[in-house]
C-alpha cells in the first residue's frame, strides 16, 4: 500500500487510532484494508483529516451503498447521502445505541467527521456487544440466543415505525455473536409478557455499557470516525456548552441474522385483558401488521 498505516490500540476492548492516509486519497486496496482494520477494532479514528464533503462522501463509497437519515432532516447540505447534527439543534446522540435499528435493515457502518469540537466535553464513547454477548453467563446466552425485539423510532417522534430484530445478531463476516438490543430504539421483548420484558431489557441495556467494554474518544477537529454498527453501540457525553457539529455517512445496511431461529411464540396475554393490556398495545399492533403483510404476501404467491 502506498500509504503505510500506523495503528493505535486505545482500550483493551475495542477502538483504535489510525495515521497515515489521508481518506480523501483511499483507493480500493486501501479501503479492503481500512475495512480488515475495522473488523478487528470495531471502531477507527483518523486523525487530522478534515476531509470535504465531496471526500467523506466518495470515502463511504469504498464500503457500500450510502442512505440519507430516514427520519432526520437534512438542511445543511446538498448531499443527500450525509447528514449533519449540530449540538445547537438538539444534535447530541446522549443515549447508547446502535444507528437506525428500527429499520428491518439498520446500517451497517458509519463514517462521521468532526467538523467542530468544543474545547473540552462532548466525547464520544463505543461498546463493543461482541464482549457484551460473551460475558453473560451461559444460560443467559442461550435465553438470548432464542429471542427477538422490537425496535421502533419513537426518539424521532415516529413510534409506529417499528421492526423486529434477533436480540443476538450473527456477525455476516466474522460469524461471531453479538447483542443487539439498545436503549435508544428497543422497547420489548416478544416473546416475554411487558414486566419480564422490562427486567431483562433493562438489565441487558445497562449491561453493555459496563465501562469493561468500552472506549472513549476524546475529539480534535478534522478526525473521522467509522464504526461497525452491527457490533457496537455509542454514546455523546452531553458535558459541554460550546458549538459541537459533525457529520455523517452512513452505509446501508443488511437483514441480521439470528443466532437461532425464535425459539418461542409471540407474548399474547390470556383470556383476561384488563387495564395493563395497554403495556402489549405495540406489540399487538406489530404482530397484527406481520399477519396483515403474511396474508397478502400468501395471496401474491397463490
Ligand atoms: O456525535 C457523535 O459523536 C456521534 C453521533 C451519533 O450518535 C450518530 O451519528 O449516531
Amino acid at each position: 500500500m502506498s500509504h503505510p498505516l500506523q495503528v493505535v490500540r486505545l482500550s483493551g476492548s475495542l477502538g483504535a487510532e489510525v495515521r497515515g492516509v489521508p481518506i480523501g486519497k483511499v483507493g480500493p486496496a486501501e479501503a479492503k484494508e481500512i475495512e480488515a482494520l475495522l473488523l478487528e477494532h470495531l471502531v477507527l479514528f483518523f486523525p487530522e483529516q478534515d476531509p470535504t464533503v465531496d471526500e467523506h462522501v466518495a470515502f463511504g463509497r469504498h464500503f457500500g451503498t450510502l442512505e440519507g437519515h430516514p427520519n432526520l432532516s437534512n438542511p445543511f447540505s446538498d448531499h443527500p447521502e450525509l447528514f449533519e447534527l449540530a449540538a445547537t439543534r438538539g444534535g447530541i446522540a446522549d443515549e447508547w445505541h446502535s444507528d437506525i435499528t428500527f429499520q428491518d435493515q439498520p446500517s451497517i457502518m458509519a463514517i462521521l467527521h468532526m467538523v467542530k469540537c468544543p474545547a473540552v466535553g462532548g466525547d464520544t464513547m463505543w461498546s463493543n456487544m461482541y464482549k457484551a454477548y460473551d460475558e453473560l453467563s451461559a444460560p443467559l446466552r442461550d435465553l438470548c440466543d432464542g429471542l427477538t425485539a422490537l425496535h421502533d423510532a419513537a426518539p424521532h417522534g415516529k413510534p409506529e415505525s417499528m421492526t423486529v430484530h434477533p436480540v443476538v445478531r450473527v456477525h455476516p463476516v466474522t460469524g461471531r455473536r453479538s447483542l443487539f438490543v439498545n436503549e435508544h430504539f428497543t422497547r420489548r421483548i416478544v416473546e416475554l409478557s411487558r414486566e419480564e420484558s422490562d427486567v431483562l431489557l433493562g438489565y441487558l441495556t445497562r449491561w453493555v455499557t459496563n465501562p469493561r467494554f468500552t472506549v472513549r474518544y476524546r475529539w480534535t477537529q478534522g478526525t473521522v470516525a467509522m464504526w461497525d454498527n452491527r457490533c457496537t453501540q455509542h454514546y455523546v457525553l452531553n458535558d459541554f456548552d460550546e458549538e459541537r457539529i459533525i457529520q455523517r455517512v452512513t452505509v446501508m445496511g443488511d437483514v441480521p441474522k439470528a443466532a437461532s431461529p425464535p425459539r418461542w411464540d409471540p407474548y399474547v396475554r390470556g383470556r383476561y385483558a384488563g387495564a395493563t393490556s395497554r403495556y402489549d398495545r405495540q406489540l399487538n399492533e406489530y404482530l397484527g401488521r406481520r399477519i396483515q403483510t403474511l396474508e397478502s404476501n400468501r395471496k401474491d404467491d397463490a
